[in-house]
C-alpha cells in the first residue's frame, strides 16, 4: 500500500485509478489507503453538478472542463449514477462525449458506481475526492443524477452546487419554491436554444427571490448551451464568485465542517449496521428473536437490550 500511495502522490495515474477502485469497494484496504493520503488533501474545489435525467449536465461538465483548461488548472470530474448503477448506458456515453479531453494529461475522468459501502455512493466519493485532490487535481466536478435524497447528499459533498435545469422544467421550479432545492448555489438553465430558456430562468430567479437562503449569496441563475458552451464562461466566473465568497464569509470551513459531521455520522451508521447485521448471527441473540416471536419480550424493549448488548449502554 505505501508503494501505491507513494507512485500516486508521484503523478501516476495507473495508481490513482487503483487507488480510487480500491476506495470504491471500501473495507480495510481503503482506511489504509485513506488513512496515508488524507494529510495531502483538500485543497481542491469542488463543484457538484446535479439535475434530473438529459437536461444536458454531462455536456455541460464537458464544456465546463473545456473553460477550466482555458485557466490552466488541473480538472478531474466524477460521474456517479445512483439511481442506476448497473446500466451504464449514459456512463458510456459520456465517456464518449469525454474523449475529446481524455489526451489532455491534466483532465481525469471517472464513473463511479455503488459497490462495496453499504452507506451508498457518497462515502465513496468523499475517499475518491481525496485521491483526486492528494494526486494534485485543483477543481474536482461530481455528476449526479436526480434530486433525491441521495444525490442531494452528493451534491452536498461540493463546495458549490450546480443545479441545472432546461426550458420548461415546471416541476423543479415548484420545488424550489417549496424550498427542496436550496442546494443550488448557481442555477443553470441549459438548453438556452429551445424557446423558453429565458422564461424559465426569471421563474427560477423569482422563486431564489422569494426563498432567500444564504445571506450574502444570492444564486444566480443563467443561461448555457453546453452544446456550443454559449454561457460557459460566465458559469466559469460564477463558481469563482463563489469561492470568493465562501472564503471571505468563511462559509467554506462552516460547510466543510457540517461535511465532516455528516461524513462521520455515515461512517458510524456503517459499522454500526455491520456489527448489528453479524451479531443478529449470534445464538443467544437468535434467542431473543425467539423471545420476540412468543410475545414474551415485545421488540422495543428487545431493540433496547440489543443496544446494551452491542454497546455496553442504555
Ligand atoms: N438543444 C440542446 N441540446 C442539448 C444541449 N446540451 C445537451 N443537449 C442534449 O441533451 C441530451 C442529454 O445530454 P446529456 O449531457 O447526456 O444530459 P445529462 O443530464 O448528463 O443526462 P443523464 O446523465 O442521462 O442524466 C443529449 O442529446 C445532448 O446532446 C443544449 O445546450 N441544447
Ligand atoms: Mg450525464
Amino acid at each position: 500500500m505505501e508503494t501505491l500511495t507513494a507512485q500516486l502522490l508521484a503523478g501516476n495515474k495507473r495508481a490513482l485509478a487503483r487507488a480510487l477502485t480500491i476506495v470504491e469497494d471500501g473495507g480495510k484496504d481503503a482506511c489504509s489507503v485513506v488513512r496515508q493520503l488524507f494529510p495531502y488533501s483538500g485543497k481542491a474545489h469542488l463543484i457538484g453538478i446535479t439535475g434530473s435525467p438529459g437536461v444536458g449536465k454531462s455536456t455541460l461538465v464537458d464544456a465546463l472542463v473545456t473553460e477550466i483548461r482555458k485557466a490552466d488548472l488541473k480538472v478531474a470530474v466524477i460521474a456517479t449514477d445512483p439511481t442506476s448503477p448497473f446500466t451504464g448506458g449514459a456512463i458510456l456515453g459520456d465517456r464518449i462525449r469525454m474523449q475529446a479531453h481524455t489526451l489532455d494529461q491534466n483532465v481525469f475522468i471517472r464513473s463511479m458506481a455503488n459497490r462495496g459501502h453499504a452507506g451508498g455512493t457518497s462515502l465513496a466519493i468523499y475517499d475518491a475526492v481525496r485521491m483526486l485532490e492528494a494526486f494534485g487535481y485543483e477543481i474536482i466536478i461530481i455528476e449526479t443524477v436526480g434530486v433525491g435524497q441521495t444525490e442531494l447528499s452528493i451534491a452536498k459533498t461540493a463546495d458549490t452546487t450546480i443545479l441545472v435545469l432546461m426550458p420548461g422544467s415546471g416541476d423543479e421550479i415548484q420545488a424550489i419554491k417549496s424550498g427542496i432545492m436550496e442546494i443550488g448555489d448557481l442555477f443553470v438553465v441549459n438548453k438556452g436554444d429551445l424557446p423558453g430558456a429565458h422564461k424559465t430562468a426569471s421563474e427560477i430567479s423569482y422563486s431564489l427571490e422569494l426563498a432567500q437562503h444564504f445571506p450574502g449569496w444570492t444564486p444566480p441563475v443563467l443561461v448555457s448551451i453546453a452544446e456550443t458552451g454559449a454561457g460557459l464562461d460566465e458559469i466559469w466566473q460564477a463558481v469563482g464568485k463563489h469561492r470568493q465568497y465562501l472564503l471571505e464569509s468563511g462559509m467554506l470551513e462552516e460547510r466543510r465542517k457540517a461535511k465532516v459531521a455528516a461524513e462521520l455520522e455515515e461512517l458510524v451508521s456503517e459499522i454500526v449496521r455491520t456489527n448489528l447485521k453479524a451479531s443478529l448471527e449470534h445464538s443467544h441473540i437468535q434467542e431473543l428473536l425467539h423471545q420476540v416471536l412468543a410475545r414474551e419480550v415485545d421488540p422495543h424493549s428487545a431493540a433496547e437490550n440489543l443496544i446494551k448488548e452491542l454497546f455496553g449502554s442504555n
